[in-house]
């Protein structure tokens, strides 16, 4: 498949570099990776994203500067991507790395079917197979690792700088290697990285590091927690007004849902983040191998037994009160009353 890949990388000379919204170390670390490789073999490309690069994450604007500019565009809400990319990229192969689905690139995704040559790299459960080449592996930890194999598969180098971002890719999507998604592979890619040069100094750094605001969102994230001791239910409610006072969006939230499944007793954790007013985005994680995907389904979202997440909207209360009754008839009673 990588073999394939490689073929058609050396077969065009412009090619657009795509991810998600809401966008993860795994999602830009692997962008900035293939960017890398493209940049190697002399090939033109453009990196779309379909939402901000998250606060925590602008450290790689400045550390990657030279892949990013001024090649890096985001496709703006009522934009279209062929207005965004203009005519020279407008046709240009695509590689989509990081997505299950071709929804997960934004408001713009329909798009993506115009452009004959789509290779989708990814690692999540499920995958559409949206592409028209999919290199899809769910047992891969982080679609880092699908990279690596890409490099491998294309003889490309991997840099210290290449081997630092598919460390912070690998790293931020195993928890440090530490999740069920890690394998014996996982861990040998992570020698091979630091054979060359990746700095786990580096990665720890930026994979742990929050701005001052994200740290005021928390706190709120936190004070928010509302446990149901009785079935290990833990929610918490990120309103509009949290992310204008505290100068954060619903961009800067990832971790929060961890922290929450974190709290001793907990079953079941809910997040629910209102990005629109009254248009909430929910994210379910479970311990103990508590089948959330059930719970999302039953509002029209999906996910895996472990992770989660559907849309709802309309008023909190009613939204808040629905997700619980669905989980409080979903799990066993702990305690009694
Ligand atoms: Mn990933």
């Amino acid at each position: 498949m990588f073999k394939t890949i490689c073929a058609l990388l050396k077969k065009y000379d412009k090619w657009v570099i795509l991810s998600h919204t809401r966008p993860d170390a795994d999602a830009l670390c692997s962008v900035l990776a293939v960017a890398s490789l493209l940049k190697e073999k002399n090939k033109q490309f453009r990196i779309i994203l379909g939402s901000a690069i998250p606060v925590r994450y602008r450290f790689l604007i400045d550390d990657y500067r030279d892949l990013l500019l001024p090649e890096y565009l985001e496709v703006q809400p009522g934009q279209t991507l062929k207005d965004t990319l203009g005519d020279a990229f407008a046709a240009a192969p695509a590689i989509i790395l990081d997505c299950s689905d071709a929804e997960r690139v934004g408001h713009f995704s329909q798009e993506l079917f115009d452009i004959k040559i789509r290779i989708n790299i990814d690692h999540h459960k499920g995958n559409s197979s949206f592409g028209t080449i999919n290199a899809v592996n769910p047992n891969a930890a982080a679609t880092g690792e699908l990279v690596y194999d890409l490099f491998s598969a294309c003889n490309a180098t991997i840099t210290p700088s290449v081997a630092d971002l598919l460390m912070l890719a690998i790293a931020g999507d195993s928890g440090w290697f530490s999740y069920e998604n890690t394998s014996e592979k996982s861990h040998l890619i992570a020698v091979d990285l630091m054979k060359k040069g990746a700095r786990l100094s580096y990665v720890r750094k930026h994979l742990e590091q929050f701005t001052l605001p994200v740290i005021h969102l928390l706190t709120r994230a936190l004070n928010n927690v509302e446990l149901d001791p009785r079935y290990g239910i833990a929610l918490s409610i990120l309103r509009i007004k949290d992310f204008t006072e505290t100068k954060t969006t619903p961009n800067d939230t990832e971790g929060i849902i961890e922290m929450i499944r974190a709290i001793e007793g907990v079953i079941a954790a809910v997040f629910i983040r209102e990005h629109v007013e009254g248009k909430f985005q929910i994210s379910f994680r479970s311990n103990d191998g508590f089948d959330v995907s059930r719970i999302a389904n039953q509002f029209d979202g999906g996910g895996h037994r472990g992770a989660a997440a559907c849309r709802c909207s309309g008023d909190v209360d009613t939204v808040k009160t629905n997700i619980l009754n669905a989980l409080q008839e979903a799990l066993p009673i702990l305690k009694g009353e």
